[in-house]
């Protein structure tokens, strides 16, 4: 047994999303690889004080719960420089997918990459994010989209995270895109996600969740529900990508189902925000791809609080829409373009997106029981974290009770 006492940390708790929960000369006790004790230093219990085998002083610097991204397609191969050059050239996202690039642009790649490659590629990303502060991060496939390589690339992403400390939950998302070779075939495309492709990966053990993009681009109500259907099978939970670029009611479709989160949401309408309340999912916000894309549409901040929607704010890091690989950054994007607060921000990358992940029970927050999920950072006041941009203020962090060597 091995106890290790935090001290002199000025901690942010965030048992509850609604408060910073701040402690100033805040102490953590942790043994082994959980949350022993948490408060104020002066209330410490001798008899843990006793126990302790290692000190930290904190320095007054501020702790926090390690951030969680709990929304990114970052294995993938190659890149979309050359698309983001024609797009500033005046071509428009739709010519370019039209035109065969787009999403098919990485498929093609990802689909030629070797598993290895697929890591080697991905590894930069995963350390970007890594580097500031996140402990836990989601990885969905959507690249490979036929059985051999969706299942390549999600042995690719657990493989990138088995030497490092973080956490990482892979969600299968094979109805991204139509491949080509299904060309004016979507149902019979849906029936192998359904039949072959879920089924495959399940038994492999690489899925913890299932997603889909419903969207007039990705796959109707329809389609997205006789994929929740099959992952009901399974007993997996769903996510959706939900009214990105139009209303298509897939965020109430989700929520009704229990869906643990649904994501992007500008276009979502107000009736269908008191459904998401009512099904309890989180709402995930992206505000890279709103960025990179150019949108304009804003999701419907002020129903979504007055619903009590949790908020969980993400990366979305991928080669097309968001190559945003900052949870800082995107923390920041969530407070000036869409209005979050600070605090909405913080919570939004720690307890709601556990919450996201359906992982709120073990990770997102500074109490007891929980892994010792921990981020000291080089600040003063939580709202520094959203504040600043390309500044990295993460000096240490620890992932279940281990401080990673950064
Ligand atoms: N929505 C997005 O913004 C990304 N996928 C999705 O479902 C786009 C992914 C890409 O362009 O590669
Ligand atoms: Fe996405």
């Amino acid at each position: 047994m091995s106890v290790t006492l935090l001290t002199n940390a000025n901690i942010v708790c965030l048992q509850d999303h609604r408060s910073y929960g701040q402690i100033q000369n805040g102490a953590v006790a942790i043994k082994d690889n959980h949350i022993e004790w948490v408060g104020d230093q002066h209330d410490l219990p001798s008899k843990i004080m006793a126990k302790a085998n290692d000190t930290f002083d904190c320095q007054q610097k501020l702790l926090t719960p390690g951030l969680i991204d709990c929304h990114t397609h970052l294995v993938y191969a190659g890149n979309r420089a050359g698309e983001f050059e024609q797009r500033l050239q005046g071509k428009s996202y739709a010519e370019i997918s039209q035109s065969g690039g787009g999403i098919m642009n990485t498929v093609r790649a990802t689909r030629d990459a070797t598993e290895e490659s697929l890591v080697q590629a991905s590894m930069p990303r995963l350390r970007s994010l890594l580097r500031e502060g996140v402990t836990t991060v989601e990885i969905k496939s959507g690249y490979g989209l036929n059985t051999e390589s969706e299942l390549k690339m999600l042995r690719a992403a657990r493989n990138l995270t088995d030497d490092l400390a973080v956490h990482t939950q892979t969600t299968f998302l094979a109805a991204h895109a139509l491949p080509p070779e299904f060309a004016g075939k979507a149902d019979t495309y849906i029936d192998l996600v359904c039949e072959e492709m879920l089924p495959a990966a399940v038994e492999a053990g690489l899925a913890d969740a299932v997603d889909a993009f419903c969207e007039t681009i990705g796959f109707t109500l329809k389609q997205v529900e006789r994929v929740f259907d099959a992952a009901d099978k399974w007993n997996l939970p769903i996510k959706c990508h939900a009214e990105q670029l139009s209303d298509m009611g897939a965020a109430a479709m989700s929520a009704e189902r229990g869906a643990l989160s649904v994501d992007h949401l500008e276009y979502l309408s107000e009736s269908s925000v008191s459904t998401i309340a009512q099904g309890g999912s989180v709402a995930v916000l992206l505000p890279g791809a709103f960025y990179v894309l150019g949108e304009t549409q804003l999701p419907p901040m002020d129903a979504l609080r007055a619903a009590e929607v949790p908020i969980a704010i993400a990366t979305d890091a991928n080669p097309g829409s968001s190559p945003l690989f900052s949870p800082l950054t995107a923390m920041n994007l969530g407070c000036i373009l869409f209005g979050l607060t600070p605090l909405e921000a913080l919570a939004g990358t720690t307890i709601q997106a556990a919450r996201a992940l359906g992982l709120q029970s073990r990770v997102g927050s500074i109490e007891p029981g929980k892994q010792a999920d921990l981020v000291l950072w080089n600040c003063q006041h939580p709202a520094e974290l959203s504040y600043q941009i390309g500044l990295n203020p993460c000096e240490r962090v620890m992932q279940a009770g281990h401080w990673r060597s950064l």
